[in-house]
């Protein structure tokens, strides 16, 4: 029987074979085999194991829940220890941490769990060194927090590499594509003016996964790639920070140097600390929270006060009815409207309905049907 490794090798062969591959007439026939095998390969992989590989069996407890990669030894074991309650191992070899460590961090009355995952490698990609493990876990977290060691930055863009071989996608959207399906008809395409591929090919991709029927839909400028990847059931997108570790061992000016370069290059947001002499750690934690996109808000009994230490935190574009549902699930039913104060009303105690969307800061009383 065909391993998962043997499957993740002819992958990257097919990918690289791809990539390689101009595209013009003369090849098109020629790519959309490649296209086909890709295709059938990543089902194979989804089909053996409900995903990608074994995973790490994690629990996601929290408000929400980021992860730390990077290579070995960059720092992530000591990162977890100084900004979350965990003990994790910390240590001057590489592949210390072997298994998935978990650790709470509060802020502002959020409780964000931190995943501390061992440190993937070259080739991790490819099944090595537990690659596909690691990304098991990437696949259920808000946030992917990427550590380097600040000595051997250019490492970021091996890991990068790695990531995106993992099926890993950072800071980007899934293809604003919609795929409309149907009984009969064929297939129709909707270009909305964007500059779209065509429509054989289009069809070709979508036969393989057993669509031959329906309305494709582009919101965006696209190539054949990005119908490939919206199709592509093994792809994670997920929110990236990058954290340059150790910046006690080089000199600020070079450490200013490589966040400039690296933001630049990569478009990820860079946050210089030292885990280890605990520098810039306020900062980093308020843009954990920022990026998680997190709101908090506070009750108000109707004659009384709120009280401002104890938010309830919920995810952005949370209504009235999602407040009443994490408050009380059985009672939300009955919920009828709020009086709000804070940033998504317009004056202090707004009546507003159920669907309305609260915002961070937001003061609430709700008012339930009587009964
Ligand atoms: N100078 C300096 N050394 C650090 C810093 N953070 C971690 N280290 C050292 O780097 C080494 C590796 O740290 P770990 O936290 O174990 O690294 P890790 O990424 O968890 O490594 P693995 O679990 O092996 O993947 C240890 O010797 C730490 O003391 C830092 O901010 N500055
Ligand atoms: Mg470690």
């Amino acid at each position: 029987m065909i391993s998962m490794s043997d499957l993740e090798n002819k992958l990257k062969e097919l990918r690289d074979e791809y990539a390689k591959t101009k595209h013009n007439k003369a090849t098109n026939k020629h790519l959309g085999i490649l296209r086909k095998k890709i295709a059938n390969i990543k089902k194979d992989m989804v089909k053996k194991k409900g995903g990608r590989g074994v995973g790490f069996a994690v629990k996601k407890t929290g408000d929400a829940t980021a992860v730390l990669v990077g290579f070995p030894n960059a720092g992530k074991s000591s990162l977890l220890v100084a900004i979350t309650n965990a003990e994790s191992q910390v240590a001057a070899y590489a592949f210390t941490t072997l298994e998935v460590i978990p650790g709470t961090m509060d802020y502002d009355g959020a409780k964000i769990q931190i995943l501390d995952v061992p440190g993937l490698i070259e080739g991790a990609a490819e099944g090595k060194g537990g690659g596909a493990k690691v990304a098991s876990v990437i696949r259920v977290a808000d946030l992917l927090m990427i550590v380097l060691d600040a000595n051997r930055p250019e490492g970021l863009y091996k890991l990068l590499d790695e990531l995106y071989g993992l099926d890993i996608r950072i800071n980007k959207e899934r293809p604003k594509i919609i795929v409309e399906r149907k009984d009969t008809g064929g297939l129709e395409i909707e270009s909305l003016k964007h500059k779209v591929p065509v429509k054989k090919d289009v069809a070709e991709v979508l036969n393989n996964y057993g669509i031959y029927n329906g309305k494709v839909i582009f919101h965006q400028d696209a190539g054949i790639e990005e119908v490939m990847e919206l199709m592509d059931p093994g792809i994670v997108y997920v929110k990236g920070l990058i954290i340059l570790n150790k910046i006690d061992s080089v000199e600020p000016q070079f450490a200013q140097g490589v966040k400039k370069e690296l933001e630049n290059t990569t478009g990820i947001r860079v946050i210089p600390i030292s885990a280890e002499q605990k520098t810039n750690l306020a900062e980093l934690k308020s843009r954990i929270f920022n990026e998680l996109d997190l709101v908090r808000v506070y009750l108000k009994p109707k004659d009384g006060v709120a009280d401002l230490r104890k938010p309830m935190i919920l995810r952005s574009g949370s209504t009235v009815m999602d407040v009443a549902k994490s408050l009380h699930s059985k009672t939300a039913k009955d919920l009828r409207y709020a009086y709000i104060s804070g940033k998504s009303a317009k004056f202090t105690n707004q009546r507003l309905g159920r669907e309305h969307v609260v915002a961070d800061g937001d003061i609430l009383t709700l008012v339930y049907e009587k009964g």
